[in-house]
């Protein structure tokens, strides 16, 4: 009836943050106001990728539309939109961002506490055909007083004290962590507000989906061959894997998060490393998983104990279900 349909008790996340901040009597409000900003900026991102296809927003950068402005392509003008968002808070102080090159030092005069790593828009081969798209993001805290240097970035991803994505999918879906478990809110577009609808996500123990770029397999490892070997044809007499991969990491850890399951990219002959990216793909990623009570592996150690050299750094990556993960690395193990 209609009480039920005007609710004006939402838990938006303004609401939530603020809530979440006044559980710490030295919170000065800085957090909030950090994320505020993080969430402008996808709200921002959100409305562009909606209207992509529409705007002719997907040209190559550089290009010019009929009004003769310059286009940008997506990740170009998602990147300007969080850069401006972020220093525009006054609350950061370093922000890494896998479209520039080198680290961005806040200026005196905007600095803040916090050092972001972010992606602005992952998956961005996807936006041609629709498919999900995400902006994922990690936040470091640097002790006051602190003159910001590289180092600060450089941090394992267990030093975090927040990270999340927000997801550009069928809804546009905003999941964060402050290191006490996982949320996941959606934007209700009539309101602008991302409204709390997924509270205290936690992976299933074990998933029966496995989620993995095949097309690899010819240059796997051992142990990543002998996994994905299991999901098709288990031995211990449990069900077969199902296989789902999107090719948007966003969008393929969002489903593992919710469903339960595994998603790996690992290392290979081609691509020694892997090819996700330490600070802002891996580091915030795993930090969620751990989060909702699920694992990340790196092929050899935990994934947030990794210490990164470089900003670009890259990783292997496996993470999902507790279980799922205890199998991969005890292949691993047997290996070494
Ligand atoms: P990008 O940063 O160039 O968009 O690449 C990252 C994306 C991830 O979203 C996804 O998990 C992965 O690349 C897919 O890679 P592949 O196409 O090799 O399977
Ligand atoms: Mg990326």
């Amino acid at each position: 009836h209609s009480a039920d349909a005007f609710r004006t008790d939402l838990m938006t996340i303004t609401r939530f943050v603020l809530n979440e901040a006044s559980k710490y009597p030295e919170s000065r409000g800085d957090f909030s106001i950090l994320i505020s900003n993080i969430v402008l900026g996808c709200k921002f991102v959100c409305a562009a990728v909606n209207k992509a296809g529409l705007a002719k927003l997907i040209g190559l950068a550089g290009e010019t539309n009929v009004q003769g402005e310059e286009q940008k392509k997506l990740d170009v003008l998602s990147n300007e939109v969080f850069v401006k968002a972020l220093v525009s808070s006054g609350r950061t102080c370093i922000l890494v961002s896998e479209e520039d090159e080198e680290a961005t030092f806040v200026e005196t005069t905007k600095r803040g506490r916090y050092c972001v790593v972010f992606d602005p828009l992952d998956g961005s081969s996807n936006i041609d055909c629709g498919v999900s798209i995400g902006t994922i993001f990690g936040i470091y805290m640097m002790n006051d007083g602190e003159e910001p240097t590289l180092e600060g970035a450089l941090q394992p991803g267990k030093n975090m004290v927040a990270a999340g994505y927000c997801m550009y999918g069928s809804s546009c879906t905003f999941v964060m962590s402050t290191g006490s478990g996982v949320n996941g809110f959606t934007l209700d577009p009539s309101l602008g507000e991302f409204i709390l609808t997924h509270p205290d996500i936690r992976i299933p123990k074990k998933g029966k989906i496995y989620s993995v770029n095949e097309g690899n397999a010819k240059n796997w490892d051992g142990p990543t061959a002998k996994y994905v070997e299991k999901c098709k044809f288990p031995t211990d007499g449990s069900p077969a894997k199902s296989l789902r991969y999107i090719g948007s990491m966003v969008a393929d850890v969002h489903r593992t998060l919710l469903y339960g399951g595994i998603f790996l990219y690992p290392a290979d002959k081609k691509s020694p490393t892997g090819k996700l990216r330490v600070l802002y793909e891996v580091f915030p990623m795993s930090f969620l998983m751990e989060q909702a009570g699920g694992q990340s592996f790196t092929g050899k150690e935990r994934s947030l104990d990794l210490v990164p050299k470089h900003i670009h750094e890259r990783s292997p990556i496996f993470l999902g279900s507790y279980d799922d993960v205890e199998e991969i690395k005890a292949l691993y193990a047997a290996e070494a």
